[in-house]
């Protein structure tokens, strides 16, 4: 039901949409036609009011191995440059407002792995495999990956794996707190959690989730006191939705809120 070519959409539960990288042959390497499907597919849910969550995954094999290495192997710099190249990647970061969840089985490396970061939420089995191995191929993370990792992981441990190019686990992923949680079995059972929270999000008010993305999202950008004060005129602002008075009334009235989504 769609004219995707490297990647699949569907949507298995009311309310989530699910993006599948599908580029088998490449691992799911994130070439630059993959990223302007998946941008294009983001958007689409992103406006789409029947649309409260969406999840991003790959297969039990592969994530995203990351960026497309024979793409980029040709690239210069002035070329790199000019074409602003990788920046398309930003719009899942910048963009688009409602949440997003990764679930990760197999391998996260590079710009695979920083795509994951990129999501709201990460989901991955006990051997998913992440790493950011630019350097092994003479270059850095760059799209985000040299940020993100250290906002998630802490300084020493990003800049070790950062330096080393070594991967790391699932099990890992899921200690360090990159992992929101280690899932048990494989991509299916990886898919089903994914799509649990997915229902869960798309079952709450619109407006508020959005919102509370947006705040959460503020910690990492502003200080403390900055954000708190985002976040207070923010929920200030909660007070003229519909869907404040129905949740609301609904506690007290001991029903489910029928949200308006307004
Ligand atoms: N790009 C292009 N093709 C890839 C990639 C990739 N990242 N990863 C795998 N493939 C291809 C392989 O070339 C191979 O193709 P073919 O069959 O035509 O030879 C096919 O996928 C299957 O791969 P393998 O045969 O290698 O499969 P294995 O199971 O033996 O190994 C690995 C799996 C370990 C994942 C291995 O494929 C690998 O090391 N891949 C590269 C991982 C990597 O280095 N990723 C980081 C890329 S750099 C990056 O992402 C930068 C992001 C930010 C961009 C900033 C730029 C400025």
């Amino acid at each position: 039901t769609n004219t995707y070519e490297h990647i699949l959409t569907s949507s298995p539960k009311p309310g989530v949409g699910l993006i599948t990288l599908n580029r088998p042959k490449a691992l799911n390497a994130l070439c630059s036609p993959l990223f302007t499907e998946l941008n294009d597919a983001l958007s689409k849910y992103d406006e789409d009011k029947s649309i409260g969550a969406i999840i991003i995954t790959g297969s039990e094999k592969a994530f995203a191995a990351g960026a497309d290495i024979k793409e980029m192997a040709p690239l210069t710099f002035s070329s790199a440059y000019s074409n602003n190249f990788i920046a398309p990647w930003s719009h899942l970061a910048n963009s688009i407002r409602k949440p997003v969840i990764a679930a990760v089985s197999g391998y996260a490396l590079g710009g695979g792995c920083e795509l994951a970061l990129m999501c709201d939420i990460i989901y991955c089995t006990s051997n998913a495999t992440f790493g950011q191995p630019e350097i092994k191929l003479g270059v850095i993370p760059g799209a985000g990956g040299s940020q993100r990792l250290t906002r998630a992981v802490g300084k020493s441990k990003a800049m070790e794996l950062i330096l080393t190019g070594k991967n790391f686990s699932g099990k890992q992923a899921g200690e360090w707190g990159v992992a929101a949680e280690v899932v048990d079995g494989g991509h299916a059972e990886l898919l089903d959690v994914a799509v649990k929270t997915a229902e869960t999000i798309a079952g709450h008010s619109r407006v508020a989730t959005v919102a509370a993305k947006e705040v959460v999202n503020k910690s990492q950008e502003l200080s403390l006191r900055e954000g708190v004060e985002y976040e207070r005129r923010l929920f200030h602002g909660l007070f003229g939705s519909q869907d404040q008075k129905i949740g609301m009334t609904a506690f007290a009235e001991k029903k489910k809120p029928e949200w308006s989504h307004e």
